[in-house]
């Protein structure tokens, strides 16, 4: 039975010795909580580390058992590898680098040598008990390179992986040496979800800078694969928190707290302590409020709770310093015997409590400078049973995507901040029951079961859709039964493309002249008396006369516009005009002023214009309007605009590659016919050739062919064993 396997740094459990005895608590996150309808069934299981340091083999064992009760199998790390790989790389170079923070980004050599190993152990944690069939649903910035080394040995298993916090844009992610390692890594996955469109096209620009990808519609074509990427915004467990705030004990709580701080209005806010939640920016942005509202005074708190991260870093340190001293100076400077301006907080309190304080606030004031999601503002509308409240949201956090009924403020603008407090606190009621509702019945709907659900859907959709590829690829039994077409044949065509069919794409165009290989392949092709060999290519006549006019084949020139016989005579079969050129090169000529790199390539009947070396996203954005602009001047000129790879070509719209074909086709009674094609004028060629044809499409994008291969060095494979003895 085929089992998921979900892999995350941290298990979802505490573990603590108490007595001498290991106890394990289960953790109260929100993924835990979404998960746990996943693992704990059958033989499902959660890969993680337990949390805290172990060296005796006996307590690791011990460990080991207990979790496994639990379906969890720990990874154990040494206090170095927690030092290097998780507080190190983790923590001071991605965290920082993908919260926009580079100015605390650490780049060590160390660090990432140790989160390279890291991650490697967790991968053979995953290999010892992983069987193809199964799925594995990696988690987040700590295992960004877990995908791609399950992926090699692996190949076919279902991966799918989940970032929490943002992906960021190219322009800080390209600031870490290790970018296209990392990036490497997470395309070993099959699927990858973000919380934002921003975070997913923020990946989809890295992926295309770095590693010179491009995509349809959010699905990465790799030359094995195809990958998925999508927004999949991360959801609450909304009847947990809507069902804590009306337990018993969350109302013993509240009736304490409102005893102890009288009937003033509350703000809350709950982070963990870090530079990326803005709390040093909030205190502020509150203090400036009291100056401005004297009526406040002694009528609002802050309650503010700051959960203990990291603070042995000095990062933290200066951090829990500036905190601690704005929180005095506010306190000293406005507080009264029967009231303080901030309760603040630097410790962690139960859910009951925390609920309570859901409850109590008027206000939730939620103001990072960055953060993948957050779920103290989901978490604060769950609780508010009554409607009443309102939430303050920074527009840096993934939620404010969801939740346009909150109040969305800017964290670097605290005049926006005060305003929004002031607005927040003297909202009529109708209008916050208003929004509250809308933003409720949101998050009930995008719940975190919802999530889940819908992660492992598109990880499915995925796996089918490279399944469906997977039965035209041509594998070996595909081409020892075309190799056997083949053989038992009396006269054969074939019809070959040429760039990115028998060779791969070059920055100059001329540099893709027929190496040695190809020059054999060709060869050995001819030698069989049985073979028609037919170039057909959207190139120039002289070039391909220079290139392969020496062999015994034929060759279709310009997408058919010129033909050249066994006799080495070129001659076209169409009554063509080029008066059209002077005027559309005029146009080009202005493109090529605009856009340094690109140049354009004459032919006979028709024009290129050509970007591969040009800055990637400009050629692209220049592609859609010279084509639009093109489109609207040829639409009476007879002509048509191609698009193909890094090109877009003019040409006289009579002539395609599928016409030639089916001359060529006409004049020989051939009982094996075959075309290999890899961009979009090949299709014609397809679609010319007779049924029972051997049609093979490189690359994997959709197409009119029967087959695929990845790319043109398997074609070269399969051309091979076709003329072997
Ligand atoms: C990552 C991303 C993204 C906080 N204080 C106490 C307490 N909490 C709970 C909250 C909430 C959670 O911690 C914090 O939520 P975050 O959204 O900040 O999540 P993280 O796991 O820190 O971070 C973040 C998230 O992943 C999910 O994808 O939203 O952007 O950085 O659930 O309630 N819980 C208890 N006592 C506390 O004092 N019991």
């Amino acid at each position: 039975m085929p089992k998921t396997i979900i892999v995350s740094n941290r298990l979802p459990v505490k573990i603590s010795k108490e007595d001498g005895t290991l106890v394990t608590k289960p953790s109260e996150g929100g993924l835990a909580t979404g998960l746990g309808s996943i693992y704990k069934e059958g033989d499902n299981v959660w890969i993680g580390w337990p949390g805290l340091a172990v060296s005796s083999e006996s307590e690791k064992t011990e460990i080991t058992e207990q979790l496994a009760d639990e379906n969890m199998r720990p990874v154990f790390l040494t206090p170095k590898e927690i030092e290097e790989y998780y507080e190190g790389f983790s923590n001071e170079t991605l965290w920082p680098n993908f919260h926009y923070f580079n100015q605390y980004a650490v780049y060590n050599q160390n660090f990432w040598d140790a989160y390279c190993k890291v991650n490697a152990k967790f991968s053979k944690a995953i290999e010892e008990i992983v069987e193809e069939g199964d799925t594995l649903w990696i988690h987040d910035y700590q295992l960004l390179l877990v995908p791609q080394l399950i992926r090699k040995v692996f190949h076919k298993l279902t991966i799918g992986f989940f970032l929490h916090i943002p992906f960021p844009s190219y322009e800080s992610f390209r600031l870490l040496p290790w970018r296209r390692e990392i990036l490497q890594g997470m395309l070993g996955a099959d699927f990858l979800g973000f919380h934002t469109y921003d975070d997913m096209r923020h990946f989809l620009s890295s992926v295309n800078r770095l590693a010179g990808l491009g995509n349809s519609n959010g699905q990465i074509s790799l030359p094995d694969r195809k990958v998925l990427v999508d927004a999949l915004p991360m959801g609450i467990d909304y009847d947990k928190y809507a069902n804590v705030a009306a337990a018993p004990e969350t109302l013993d709580r509240e009736v304490r707290y409102r005893t102890s701080i009288g009937d003033q209005k509350l703000i809350l806010s709950i982070d963990r302590l870090d530079y990326s939640k803005g709390i040093p920016q909030r205190l502020r942005a509150f203090e400036l409020f009291l100056e401005r509202n004297e009526d406040y005074i002694g009528n609002v708190s802050l309650l503010m709770v700051v959960v203990p991260s990291r603070d042995q870093v000095p990062m933290y340190k200066q951090l829990k310093e500036e905190i601690d001293l704005l929180v005095g100076r506010i306190n000293g400077k406005y507080g009264r015997l029967n009231w303080t301006p901030i309760h603040y907080f630097y410790r962690s309190f139960p859910l009951n409590a925390l609920s309570a304080f859901y409850r109590m606030a008027h206000v939730a004031l939620v103001t990072p400078m960055r953060d993948g999601m957050n779920l103290v503002c989901k978490e604060f509308i769950a609780s508010k049973l009554d409607k009443k409240g309102v939430l303050i949201l920074s527009e840096m956090a993934g939620a404010s995507k969801e939740l346009s009924d909150a109040i969305l403020i800017n964290p670097n603008d605290i005049e926006q901040q005060v305003d929004a407090i002031t607005s927040a606190l003297s909202m009529p009621l109708d209008d916050q029951v208003k929004h509250m509702d809308v933003m409720q019945k949101s998050l009930k709907r995008y719940n975190i079961h919802h999530w889940v659900n819908l992660f492992m859907e598109r990880l499915n959709f995925i796996k089918d859709e490279q399944r469906s590829l997977e039965t035209k690829i041509i594998d070996k039994d595909l081409s020892e039964n075309i190799k056997k077409q083949y053989n038992l044949a009396n006269e054969r065509i074939i019809f070959l493309d040429y760039d990115g069919t028998l060779t791969g794409f070059h920055g100059n165009p001329l540099d893709s002249k027929p190496d040695e290989e190809l020059m054999d392949l060709l060869t050995g092709l001819i030698k069989d008396g049985k073979n028609k060999i037919v170039i057909i290519s959207g190139r120039d006549k002289s070039t391909l006369n220079k290139w392969v006019s020496s062999y015994d084949l034929e060759i279709i020139a310009e997408h058919g516009v010129w033909f050249m016989s066994k006799k080495k005579e070129w001659s076209t079969a169409a009554e063509l005009n080029g008066d059209w050129k002077d005027d559309i090169q005029k146009i080009l000529d202005r493109y090529v002023d605009r856009t340094p790199g690109s140049f354009i390539e004459q032919k006979d009947y028709s024009l290129v214009w050509h970007y591969r070396k040009v800055e990637t996203g400009l050629g692209e954005i220049r592609t859609r309007e010279l084509t639009s602009h093109l489109k609207y001047i040829t639409s009476n000129k007879n002509l048509q605009v191609l698009e193909g790879d890094k090109v877009v070509e003019i040409k006289n719209s009579e002539i395609n590659k599928g016409k030639a074909a089916k001359v060529l086709l006409k004049q020989y009674n051939a009982d094996f016919t075959m075309a290999l094609g890899d961009d979009w004028t090949d299709e014609d060629t397809f679609l010319a050739m007779p049924e029972e044809s051997i049609t093979v499409k490189v690359g994997n994008s959709a197409s009119a062919a029967k087959y695929n291969v990845p790319s043109y060095l398997e074609v070269r494979k399969l051309l091979w064993k076709l003329i072997e003895q």
